[in-house]
């Protein structure tokens, strides 16, 4: 196909309520949105980028300029586009994965249109609904974490994660398994926020039953992963520290996790994220789709993702009220605990063009 321009989108999406983890406080998702115009019709890609670079090194504006000065650029240029193409056309740019994931999407998007196929087909889902899980904030109090909870349980989340940080784990933990029971599938996330000297913390969580313990450490400490994974019963995941294919078989080699959260923007896109699950499938490690507080673009395409086989746990694939009054798309709505996988071509969502409109900041049209 040929591109014949881009625009990159700035949104601003307020969150229904503010989500606090070990990196901070957002109470505002912004958000860049990737729409590519070529010869065949066009397609939509969401970058994972938060505002700040607090999860990774990338972040909106900086996504923004990289695209717009070195990733557009170089896909305008290409004669014969094709989204298998895209990554060895980036190539030459080191990291920003969450930017050229998004890229990737659109383009992918935009061809899976033009094919009548839909993203689930084409990368290979096996099921027509995901189990969906939430992820919950690190809270004010105790008291108000279980209303949190059980609200969400109400709704039918097939399991919890609690952010974690060290003064908010042991206590909450136990506090939410008195309340809700031990049948209740639940995990914690921490983003990193401990090290060698808070470990101790850690271990004193095997006792919960706990399906995994996400991303303790720094991203790239995978020894210290390892060191706590010999120690307790529960399962390490990964999160941050997994880039790639090749660094998910480090990773597992080395014994830093058994269970692996996979983020396509942390990939770098979604095809390189089913080379990830592929890898993990052959190595017997089971992985479960993350999440970003993306609009409906982006949880279209996790939802797709996430029904491939090898994703083994509910994911932080959330319904659309979780975190917004309003999505941009049409609204994914919880069943019995389960997200449809869409069917329609492409990612299987887009813009609902009023609202998109009522949210957006600023548009930058690069053209060939
Ligand atoms: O670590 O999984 C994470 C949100 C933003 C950045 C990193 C993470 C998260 C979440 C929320 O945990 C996932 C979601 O519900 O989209
Ligand atoms: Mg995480």
């Amino acid at each position: 196909m040929k591109l014949h321009a881009v625009d990159l989108r700035r949104i601003a999406m307020p969150l229904v309520r503010p989500f606090r983890t070990s990196f901070g406080v957002q109470t505002t998702r912004e958000v860049l949105l990737v729409r590519v115009v070529t010869d065949v019709g066009e397609g939509w890609g969401e970058c994972a980028a938060l505002a700040a670079p607090v999860y990774s090194s990338e972040y909106v504006d900086g996504a923004h300029a990289v695209l717009r000065d070195h990733l557009v650029p170089r896909v305008l240029a290409e004669p014969d586009l094709t989204a298998r193409g895209v990554a060895r056309t980036l190539g030459g740019v080191v990291g920003h994965r969450m930017a050229k994931a998004a890229i990737e999407t659109a383009v992918l998007d935009a061809e899976l249109r033009a094919h009548d196929m839909s993203l689930g087909s084409y990368l290979g889902a096996v099921r027509t609904e995901v189990e969906c899980g939430v992820s919950v904030g690190i809270a004010e109090s105790v008291d108000e974490l279980l209303a949190e909870v059980g609200e969400y349980v109400d709704h039918g989340y097939r399991r919890i994660k609690l952010k974690i940080e060290p003064g908010w784990d042991v206590e909450p933990v136990r506090a939410v398994r008195e309340a809700f029971g031990d049948r209740l599938q639940l995990q914690v996330d921490a983003n990193t926020a401990y090290d060698a000297a808070s470990s101790a913390r850690l271990e004193a969580l095997d006792e919960f039953g706990l399906l995994l313990i996400e991303q303790p450490f720094a991203e790239d400490d995978l020894h210290q992963h390892a060191v706590l994974a010999g120690r307790i019963s529960t399962p390490v995941c990964l999160d941050e520290s997994i880039t790639s294919a090749r660094a998910v078989v480090e990773a597992v080699r080395q014994g830093a996790c058994s269970i692996v959260n996979i983020k396509a923007g942390r990939m770098g896109g979604y095809l390189e994220s089913v080379r990830v699950h592929d890898v993990c499938e052959a190595m017997g490690v089971p992985v479960w789709c993350g999440g970003m507080l993306e609009t409906g673009i982006g949880r279209a395409a996790n939802i797709a993702l996430a029904a491939l086989p090898n994703f083994r746990l509910p994911g932080d694939t959330s319904a659309s009220d979780r975190y917004y009054a309003e999505d941009i798309t049409d609204p994914f709505v919880l069943r019995d605990g389960m997200l449809p996988v869409p069917t329609g071509p492409g990612v299987g969502a887009e813009p609902r063009p009023d609202v998109l409109r009522a949210l957006t900041i600023d548009v930058e049209t690069l053209k060939r």
